[in-house]
């Protein structure tokens, strides 16, 4: 089989024992690799019944089949698990010369399980694994242990590690690369914290084989030439996606306050101009010519990576508007491996908690020192930390009141950066993403805004829908980073073209749809067999606060969502994906999908419409 290396190491920690296995051209052309991959095995492997904290989870890494050939923007890493923070299927996607060389060692897929008893890493070198104590790493930050992991074996090994968040088990912790590539947003971090595991090193000398290996070559070459050519080019260096905080701050829907307004008025200070000032150079994944990580001298002076949704959930969703102390808080949460994004709302939700009198500590918006202080009890689950590590969800529970029409989340997972009363095109978005709510799938708010950001109308369904598989679907199964397409117009035909070359087989557009559209079904239906009866659509609904809390200033002055209106979206874009009234997929559009097994098994959970 071209393309893949055809095989899965399956680690098991309880046994310490590493199996290779194989899987055959079935597999690989029905799930084609990364999300495709990671969703298939966590349907097959886990049960209800399995806690995502006890050693019957799996963590997955998957790949794709262009990972680490040399194709533009391929050093990707699809890193899966049920998720502690949603309860649900959790998924990143983490910029990692881990990826490239996983491929290389000879895997496109590693799945672990079970538990070690101590601390350990893990050590793949060309399809030998061995299990290392890692009791000195143990407590170290994610920057820490990858430099004495690259003193031990070489600069060029592949490493993945988390930080002391995961060792804590917070329900938001990331695993981390490269000094702030940081993936898995729900919690995946801290399942590998809950298996013991502080990291693991890939390194292999396996070359890959392409098909048509001369046509692969100039193909990649000229791919890689047209990204240079591009007209936004020099300005994506210069910024990356900083940028979009004046585009968001101009278009409102800048995240402020706990997500109570949409423009910020400390925005210039904290936007991609302000970043350009103090920016030293740029950082990124590996076999990208488009490095898009601004780093810059933070407010202690040391060096620290600045993004669109860092700046956004760690500066203006909590009041804070110096970019040297955002960019410190960023640098924190890279190095003890915490998502910003959560992190950035379960701050937001304690400040206004702290206002509203609901916990009796004294914290406050913007206060710099405050706010550091709680990154690292977080992390260390220390006083309020304790309560904040398990998630808004979770802590609006607790609080009671209405506290839960604030917590901003959709099935637990925080909203990413973009607010949200008046966009439902970005609100459904949020509402259906496989994973909770993340922007990753479908960007939808750039077009709604240019379109009629007030409607709700069946145009909105359709591109969304249409995103999801492209973005969702299509880059998360290939796991290539979807940035040269959408920001800087890479001609999307490169893609069949280099998986023609790659593996030998032509996979035109509508193949790649339907590998898209099989494995989103197949995680919606891993979400309804874990939640069963409780299941309702209501689940796919976004935070009270857009619905009940309009904006108070502006040009948007009180606009909100339409609670009407949304639900007769949500319920049209059910019926677009081939879902009943309660968005569980019929058992005729499973079947069409080859997925008979899955809907049988489904039905003993929830009854499903023909
Ligand atoms: C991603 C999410 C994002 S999305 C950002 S900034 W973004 C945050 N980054 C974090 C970080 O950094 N450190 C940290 N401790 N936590 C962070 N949480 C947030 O995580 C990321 C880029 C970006 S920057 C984006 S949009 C694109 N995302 C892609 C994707 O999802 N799929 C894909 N095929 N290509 C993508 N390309 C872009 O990659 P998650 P990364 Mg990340 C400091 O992982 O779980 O998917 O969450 O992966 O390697 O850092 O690249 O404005
Ligand atoms: Fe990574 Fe940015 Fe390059 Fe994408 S464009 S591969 S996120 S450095």
């Amino acid at each position: 089989m071209f393309g893949w290396q055809g095989n899965i190491l399956r680690i098991n920690l309880t046994r310490k024992k590493a199996v290779t296995s194989t899987f055959d051209s079935s597999f690989a052309f029905n799930h084609l690799g990364g999300r495709g991959f990671a969703a298939k095995i966590l349907w097959d492997e886990l049960k209800p019944e399995d806690n995502p904290f006890s050693p019957t989870n799996k963590l997955v890494f998957a790949t794709g089949p262009l990972t680490g050939f040399g194709v533009p923007n391929s050093g990707k890493l699809v890193v899966a698990a049920k998720s502690p923070l949603t309860g649900g299927y959790g998924d990143g996607n983490i910029g990692t010369n881990a990826a490239v060389q996983m491929r290389k060692a000879g895997y496109d897929a590693v799945i672990i399980e079970g538990k070690a008893k101590t601390p350990v890493f893990i050590h793949v070198k060309d399809k030998v694994a061995e299990f290392k104590d890692a009791k000195d790493l143990w407590g170290l930050n994610s920057f820490e242990v990858e430099k004495q992991l690259k003193t031990l074996y070489g600069p060029s090994v592949g490493t993945v590690s988390i930080g002391p968040a995961g060792e804590n088990l917070v329900k938001y912790a990331m695993i981390v690369s490269q000094e702030g590539r940081a993936g898995g947003r729900p919690g995946i971090g801290a399942v590998m914290g809950s298996k013991n595991i502080k990291a693991v090193v890939f390194e292999g000398s396996n070359m890959l084989t392409a098909a048509f290996p001369k046509e692969f070559k100039e193909q990649s070459a000229a791919s890689y030439r047209e990204i240079l050519t591009k007209s936004g080019y020099e300005f994506w260096k210069k910024q990356g996606t900083m940028s979009t905080i004046e585009w968001s701050q101009e278009n409102y829907v800048l995240p402020t306050l706990n997500f109570r307004e949409g423009s910020f008025d400390e925005a210039p200070k904290i936007g991609g101009f302000a970043m350009e000032k103090i920016k030293i150079s740029n950082r990124g994944c590996p076999q990208c010519n488009m490095t898009c990580g601004n780093i810059v001298k933070d407010s202690e002076k040391q060096e620290a990576e600045l993004d669109y949704e860092n700046v956004a959930m760690l500066g203006s969703n909590i009041g804070l508007g110096d970019l040297g102390q955002v960019a410190t808080l960023n640098r924190l949460a890279d190095e003890l491996g915490l998502d910003t994004i959560s992190l950035g709302n379960v701050i937001g939700f304690a400040l206004e908690a702290s206002e509203r009198k609901l916990i009796t500590d004294r914290i406050h918006w913007g206060k710099f020192k405050d706010l550091r202080g709680l990154v690292s009890d977080i992390a260390y689950r220390r006083g309020l930390g304790e309560l904040l590590a398990e998630g808004v969800k979770y802590v609006a529970a607790k609080l009671g009141g209405d506290s839960s029409d604030w917590a901003m989340h959709v099935k637990g997972l925080e909203i990413s950066g973009y607010d949200c009363h008046a966009a439902p095109g970005m609100a459904l978005s949020y509402g259906t993403s496989p994973i909770g709510a993340h922007h990753k799938d479908a960007w939808i708010i750039g077009w709604e805004i240019e379109h009629g950001r007030e409607s709700y109308d069946e145009e909105k369904i359709a591109k969304l829908a249409e995103a999801q598989r492209l973005r969702g679907g299509v880059f998360e199964a290939l796991t290539l980073c979807r940035f040269p397409y959408l920001q800087l117009g890479l001609a999307l035909e490169w893609y069949p073209k280099l998986l023609h070359a790659a593996t030998g087989t032509q996979l035109p557009w509508a193949t790649l749809y339907e590998i898209a559209d099989r494995t989103s079904h197949l995680i919606r239906a891993f979400w309804i067999r874990e939640f069963g009866k409780d299941w309702t659509s209501d689940m796919d609904m976004p935070p009270k606060r857009w619905f009940k809390e309009p904006l108070t200033k502006g040009p948007l002055k009180g606009k909100k969502l339409d609670k009407e209106k949304f639900t007769t979206m949500l319920t049209g874009y059910y019926s677009k994906k081939g879902w009943d009234e309660r968005g569980i997929p019929t058992r005729s559009t499973l079947r069409k999908f080859g997925l008979g097994e899955v809907a049988h098994q489904l039905n003993k959970h929830v009854l499903l419409a023909e």
